[in-house]
């Protein structure tokens, strides 16, 4: 049998509306539970602002994983868990039940029409770079962490 070689993947997870904790809290229990991903490990919870957004404050975590899916498969699971969780999409960055984005997948660069990665918009942003920095310091330069430094994010949720 041919077997495809194990990546390890992180995921952005975020939630603006209705009970952002559980919804943070069940998307890491079913990350480790999805068919082909495996030794799933979250990082701490925090809280911010939304940035280049309107409505409540977040809830922001990054979970790490070890999958054997391909990078659209993973997508395409995160998006049914999205879905799962009741995520409506009226306009762009509208507020969200929970947001799940790929932000690494393994050292791959994709660009395509459906997928970006890295997430384009990863190392702007405090709420990702910050808890991903746990999880994997090396994945995250103390240059970008230091130019996301005045982003104002708490411990918590
Ligand atoms: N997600 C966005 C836009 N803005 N702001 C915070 N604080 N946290 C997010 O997860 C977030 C955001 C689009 O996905
Ligand atoms: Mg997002
Ligand atoms: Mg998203």
């Amino acid at each position: 049998m041919n077997e495809r070689a194990a990546v390890t993947a992180y995921i952005g997870l975020g939630a603006n509306l209705g009970d952002r904790l559980e919804a943070l809290q069940r998307a890491l229990q079913a990350l480790g539970t999805m068919p082909g991903c495996r030794d799933v490990r979250g990082s701490r919870l925090y809280r911010s602002a939304p940035v280049d957004a309107g409505g409540p404050e977040y809830l922001n975590a990054v979970a790490q994983l070890t999958t054997t899916l391909t990078a659209p498969d993973l997508l395409r699971a995160l998006q049914a868990l999205e879905n799962a969780a009741g995520r409506q999409r009226p306009y762009r960055n509208a507020p969200r039940t929970l947001d799940l984005d790929l932000l690494l997948y393994g050292d791959a660069r994709i660009d395509s029409p459906r997928l970006s990665v890295p997430h384009p918009r990863m190392w702007e942003r405090a709420f990702v770079l910050v808890p991903l920095a746990e999880l994997a310091p090396q994945r995250v330069p103390a240059s970008a962490l230091a130019a996301v430094a005045g982003q104002a994010i708490a411990l918590g949720p």
